[in-house]
């Protein structure tokens, strides 16, 4: 039998308080569960919305540390950021706290105690890269050293950013301290860990076998971790900024900060409801919640719900309704190379325009997999979806029944077969947005919205009211009597997407808030009731505000690539003078060049090689055009074994370095040579 709830506890992530807000966050968290609250708050249900900042962690130090101020300033100046453009978009927590707070502090402190005490810790010694001269342990991303795969003298003690290989800090070659640039030595420590082993049996009867409902892309995270076998992991960490490790022989330890992030939630409901916060999380007929991005599954599905049961007097959670990552014009959105738009400057640039945002963030979700966002889209689904559908419906019916009746609510005469098939239509709305959003498939229930907009706007346009005013008064009531009542609906059916202009519908209609369950009724204003006064809904963006922040991300491109270290890449190994006189290098003529169907990286070019000509296939399609090089002068490897690329043989290889911008640049003899001619 399916579970009965009588509440639904709500937490989205809690954002690194080390850099602004971006829409990365709002399309994969803040929106998505902002519109799933305001639902369930319009359908009278009981709900909390938690949210709040990371403060902990390593890389909050690292930025403290290269602007020269504490962690505290850091996450000070971020917290209050984020917590106010969050507010200003609409995101309506019931409660936006921090890990830095007291109450936290006092909570992950005393719940690390709890499961120390109840034995669900293993203390387990290892050695660790300790700085002698800063006298302190060194978090991976303190270690710098040479990549053992790439050879760059750069990579991080978790990652190298040159190759992207993940590593370990024994992994590097000649290892060097970030903190004091000493060379680390191998000291041992002592930490705490969380044996998820021993939570593997019933994690994979409560997620594998219960939770099949579960997003595909949760579940499936979910059971690629459980199958592969879970491993211990420990809840400490050597490190001045965090949570101290309330042991006596815990000096200079910290609670690991994915452990004490997740309590987060709970000492936020705990300031918002001191003296119920427990029932949010500890009775059976609460539903729990987690909206997050895709990379915190792992945690929230796993890591969480171990140390709650390891607790043993929580609940677990109901579902993790996780999405995936929005990029930005077709690349990763990046915090560290500004990649982004920012919410907080978002607000600035478009006043007034949360709404816009929002919508199109939901349009465009993340839901099931990776997507896009590109100014253009965002430019087109404001003007043709938003001013053109249901501003324009909504402006047409209350203008004219300003112009016709006095701004009063006409009579609601008889109904025709259109209206009643208008109608038929319009009665199914209620149905499909609710299961939408009770499956967390937010894009789908705002098309089922914007739906109704449509049936509206099709009906003042096939019925044409302002055409039979004058002939049949009676026939024009009844329409605008209808499409008034639409609109009603349309304040309920938009308003957990776009809060902000559903307040102002409501203004024009003159009318309070209405509830969930008044959606699909046609008698939601009085005849003669007043209507309030108009302005539009939405106004159309126009291309220079588009181009202005296309620019913006172009130079954002531009002072990234000037700031590529050029990476050159190490020596080879010598080579006999033998083997070098094995390659045949020569200067041949393009004759002839083309692209090659369906590959559009390559470049098909016929080549006079001053014996025949030759055919060679090249990855230099976004270089070069193919009529830009016929005539001119390139080197090849002419003895290369031939190969097939993309169906075409290739004989040989065409000789090009790296530009300065990261493409490719051909090489060219200096002076024109005879066809044919060798390289040595
Ligand atoms: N701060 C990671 C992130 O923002 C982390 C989430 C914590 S949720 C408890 O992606
Ligand atoms: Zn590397």
């Amino acid at each position: 039998m399916a579970k009965k709830f009588n509440r639904t506890l709500v937490t989205s992530a809690l954002p690194y308080a080390n850099g602004p807000v971006h829409i990365g966050h709002l399309a994969g968290v803040y929106v998505p569960a902002d519109i799933y609250v305001r639902y369930l708050r319009l359908k009278g249900e009981d709900v909390l919305f938690i949210g709040g900042s990371d403060e902990h962690g390593v890389p909050i130090t690292i930025r403290a540390k290269k602007e020269g101020v504490t962690p505290q300033d850091i996450v000070d100046k971020y917290h209050n950021l984020i917590k106010e453009s969050f507010s200003e978009l609409g995101i309506s927590f019931d409660i936006y706290s921090r890990t830095t707070s007291d109450i936290h502090k006092q909570t992950a402190s005393d719940f690390f105690l709890e499961l120390y005490k109840k034995g669900e810790f293993e203390e387990k010694t290892s050695e660790q890269y300790y700085d002698e001269e800063a006298a302190m342990f060194l978090a991976d991303r303190y270690i710098m050293g040479e990549c053992p795969h790439c050879g760059n003298p750069n990579a991080y003690g978790d990652q190298c950013e040159a190759c992207g290989t993940s590593l370990s800090p024994t992994d590097l070659k000649n290892p060097r301290s970030t903190v004091s640039g000493s060379t680390p030595v191998m000291r041992e420590t002592k930490h705490w860990y969380l044996p998820l082993d021993k939570h593997e049996a019933w994690m994979r009867q409560w997620i594998l076998e219960g939770h099949k409902e579960w997003k595909s892309n949760v579940y499936g995270q979910c059971k690629s971790w459980l199958d592969m076998g879970l491993q211990p992991r420990a809840v400490s960490r050597d490190l001045d900024w965090g949570v101290p490790i309330p042991l006596a022989d815990a000096k200079g330890k910290v609670l690991y900060v994915w452990f004490d992030a997740p309590i987060g939630y709970i000492s936020n409901t705990k300031e918002l409801l001191p003296d119920s916060w427990e029932k949010w999380w500890k009775a059976e007929d609460t539903k729990l919640l987690h909206f997050i991005g895709k990379d915190n599954i792992v945690f929230h599905c796993i890591v969480f719900p171990a140390m709650l049961k390891a607790e043993g007097s929580f609940i677990l959670p109901e579902n993790v309704p996780a999405n995936e990552f929005l990029n930005l014009e077709g690349d990763k959105i990046s915090t560290s190379r500004n990649w982004a738009v920012w919410l907080h400057e978002y607000l600035k640039e478009f006043p007034n325009k949360q709404d816009v945002l929002r919508y199109v963030l939901t349009a465009n979700a993340p839901e099931t997999k990776d997507n896009d966002f590109t100014w253009k889209d965002f430019q087109a689904r404001n003007n043709n979806e938003l001013v053109a559908i249901l501003g324009n419906f909504i402006n047409r019916a209350l203008v004219l029944t300003q112009k016709y009746f006095d701004n009063k609510v006409p009579a609601l005469n008889e109904l025709n077969d259109y209206d009643k098939a208008t109608l038929e239509e319009f009665a199914n709305v209620k149905k499909n947005v609710e299961g939408y959003l009770d499956t967390f498939r937010f894009r789908d229930a705002l098309k089922e919205a914007m739906n109704l907009a449509r049936i509206g706007n099709k009906y003042l346009a096939d019925t044409e009211p302002w055409k039979i005013i004058k002939t049949d008064r009676a026939r024009v009531e009844t329409i605008l009597n209808l499409s008034l009542q639409i609109t009603a609906n349309l304040a309920i059916a938009f308003e957990p997407f776009l809060p902000f202009s559903v307040a102002k519908i409501r203004r024009f209609l003159n009318i309070e808030n209405l509830q969930w369950e008044q959606l699909g009724r046609t008698d939601l204003l009085k005849e003669a009731h007043e209507l309030g006064e108009t302005e539009l809904l939405f106004d159309k963006i126009e291309d220079e505000a588009i181009e202005y922040q296309v620019q913006k991300l172009l130079d954002t491109k531009k002072s990234n690539q000037a700031e590529i270290k050029v990476e050159v890449a190490p020596q080879k190994e010598n080579i006999a003078f033998d083997d070098f006189t094995k390659v045949d290098l020569r200067v041949g003529t393009v004759l002839e060049c083309k692209k090659v169907p369906k590959a559009d990286k390559l470049l098909q070019l016929l080549i006079d090689d001053g014996i025949k000509q030759r055919t060679i296939v090249s990855g230099i399609a976004a270089y070069y055009q193919p009529e830009e090089l016929v005539g001119k002068q390139v080197c090849f490897v002419a003895n290369l074994e031939p190969r097939k690329l993309k169906g075409v043989v290739s004989e040989g290889m065409i000789l090009s370095a790296e530009s300065k911008d990261g493409g490719l640049s051909l090489v060219q003899p200096l002076k024109e040579v005879n066809p044919g001619s060798q390289i040595g």
